[in-house]
């Protein structure tokens, strides 16, 4: 555990501590440890004793040692336990913390979200100490919002439950295996619930210790095969569904509830061609009725006639054909290099040195330095002479290295007026130029085009980063005619992002299809504003399987030698 989870589960006892109304002395404990760790600037790690902090005392200090040793809590588990998971649940509704539902609980034996509806439409919660009429009626508001969850959840908001999900199904031994199936495991931009294949021999108890999952506030079904709950972690609440499977079914469950429902719909058909049915418990030849079931789900494609094809591809958009034949998909292992990333020289958390030794433990054998450019105040952008004075600092740096090399970069802000932010002389010296628009979202497209023009047919810019400027689920960006942006980088041999980031993932993947189809280079990077967000890139390459990109069409798994000369070559065109 790192500290800011020590720090949240502190802080989740004390909640939980208030939902049973102990001696609030106790729950304020927990609370200034909290705040005691936090204020440290050490990592977690790094504090040894942590009862010789300020605001620690022995019995929180027993706690954050324990969850630094084992990532658990018996105190918390105890907690969790003795409360109903459904009233966990309402913590999710604004304006009710633990000391309410503690009063709610203790004092009306409100349980759930609808005996705390029936008890505030009985007019009983403005009764209790600290409620009142008024907080009443916010309740009920309130709660008509929270009941509407949004159908489907940006990838990046459930990605870290997801993940929390598979951290407690490593430790459970009755789980042969798992994996995540549907639009999760496809990495979709949004999803609506996510979804797990377990395979064991011993079902009874694995269900049982799914239903006492950390973070489950709900059971929606209980049945011998399927288990749904709904979850609640870190404000965002999400449904589950798991489905357990015998061991040798494994593969096909897994192929069959990772869709999607169109791609299984293609599948069925060429198993009907064959005189086949396709089931979750394996193929069935329809004459026999005998049932074969696959050890991987290679297998199973093979047996169609199929090379395997990735899940982020399974969408019925022209995988069938393409894996009939044994396209090369890319892969992170293909990546040579990250080519976007912020230092504290801007907006960046960690040095450059910091960076690039990351990079290059991911074995890269280059990177690029991008910084943001001076309009860009808010990420405290460099001036010319600072980007020249850390484009120097780069060179010098570069010498240490003999496996490894740093090219100097830039993320260029577009101004709102189509003008660049830096002049061409200062450009040309630069060895990766990004271009890129972080304002006047609003204007027309026509203007926006014209920004963008402005960028592709500079002879010194190279790539046009999250072209479209979207966040996904929050943001739809600025109004952009990407069919003519693509022509164009294919016109001037200008490469077009792939940000990894799981809440951009932009270009989305219908232009990123098209963007290869022209023959556009892509370029697929982290824009790591920290050291782990480097590792955004896998969401990247995730998406670009989805598109089907090969490795060739992205310029990170190119040499540096080829990436120079991709460089070199847009000068000769524009210059
Ligand atoms: P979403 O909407 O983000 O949850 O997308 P999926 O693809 O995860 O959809 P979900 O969770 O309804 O189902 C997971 C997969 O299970 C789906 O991709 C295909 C497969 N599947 C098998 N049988 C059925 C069925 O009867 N209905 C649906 N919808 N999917 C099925
Ligand atoms: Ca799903
Ligand atoms: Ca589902
Ligand atoms: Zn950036």
């Amino acid at each position: 555990m790192n500290k800011k989870d020590v720090v949240a589960t502190l802080e989740k006892i004390a909640t939980y501590l208030e939902i049973k109304a102990v001696n609030p002395f106790k729950i304020a404990a927990y609370r200034k440890a909290a705040q005691a760790l936090e204020g440290d600037e050490r990592t977690i790690a790094e504090i040894e004793k942590p009862q010789d902090l300020n605001g620690i005392g022995k019995a929180t200090a027993e706690v954050i040692v324990e969850l630094k040793e084992t990532g658990r809590s018996n105190v918390l588990d105890e907690l969790q336990a003795s409360i109903p998971g459904e009233l966990l649940s309402l913590l999710t509704i604004p304006g009710l913390g633990g000391k309410k539902i503690g009063k709610l609980y203790n004092e009306l034996g409100v349980k759930d979200a609808s005996s705390l509806l029936e008890a505030c439409r009985q007019k009983k919660v403005r009764q209790l100490a600290g409620f009142g009429e008024k907080s009443e009626n916010k309740l009920l508001e309130a709660f008509e919002t929270w009941n509407t969850r949004p159908e489907r959840l940006p990838l990046a908001t459930v990605l870290p439950i997801a993940e929390q999900i598979e951290a407690q199904l490593e430790e459970l031994q009755e789980v042969s295996r798992f994996s995540r199936a549907g639009s999760l495991r496809r990495m979709k931009e949004t999803v609506k619930d996510l979804d797990f294949i377990i395979a064991t021999d011993q079902m009874a108890e694995v269900r049982e210790k799914l239903l006492a999952l950390k973070g489950v506030s709900s059971v929606i079904a209980k049945g011998d095969t399927k288990i749904s709950v709904d979850l609640t972690a870190d404000n965002v609440s999400i449904s589950a569904d798991f489905r357990l499977v015998a061991n040798d079914e494994f593969a096909t469950a897994l192929h069959h509830f990772t869709g999607s429902k169109d791609h299984n719909v293609l599948m069925r058909q060429l198993a009907k061609a064959q005189g086949e049915k396709i089931s979750e418990y394996g193929v069935e030849a329809s004459e026999t009725g005998d049932v074969q079931t696959f050890k991987t789900e290679k297998d199973f494609f093979f047996h169609f006639g199929l090379a395997y094809i990735p899940p982020e591809a399974r969408s019925a958009n022209g995988e069938i054909e393409r894996y009939e034949t044994q396209p090369e998909d890319v892969y992170l292992d293909h990546a040579k290099a990250d080519l976007h990333m912020h230092t504290t020289w801007s907006d960046g958390a960690h040095s450059i040195e910091e960076m690039v030794e990351a990079a290059r433990g991911k074995g890269y054998t280059h990177t690029a330095i991008t910084d943001h450019s001076r309009y860009l105040k808010v990420a405290n952008g460099l001036s010319i002479e600072k980007l020249q004075k850390q484009h120097a600092h780069i060179r010098k740096l570069n010498e240490q290295y003999e496996d490894f090399t740093i090219l100097t970069g830039v993320e260029m802000d577009i101004l709102p007026d189509g003008q660049l932010d830096y002049p061409d002389d200062v450009l040309k010296e630069v060895d990766f130029v990004i271009a890129s628009i972080h304002s006047a979202f609003s204007q027309s497209r026509e203007r926006i085009m014209e920004r963008l023009r402005a960028a592709v047919f500079n002879p010194y810019v190279h790539l046009i980063a999250h072209p479209m400027g979207r966040l996904i689920g929050r943001r739809d960006g600025y109004d952009v005619d990407v069919a003519t942006l693509i022509k164009w980088a294919k016109e001037t041999g200008t490469a077009l992002e792939l940000n990894a980031s799981p809440k951009r993932l932009d270009l989305a993947a219908y232009w990123l299809k098209q963007a290869r189809e022209a023959g556009v280079a892509i370029s697929i990077n982290s824009d790591a504003h920290r050291l782990e967000m480097l590792d955004y890139v896998q969401y990247g390459y995730a998406h670009a399987r989805g598109a089907m990109l090969e490795p060739s069409d992205v310029i990170n798994t190119w040499s540096l030698e080829d990436l120079r000369a991709f460089t070199k070559k847009k000068r000769r065109i524009l210059e």
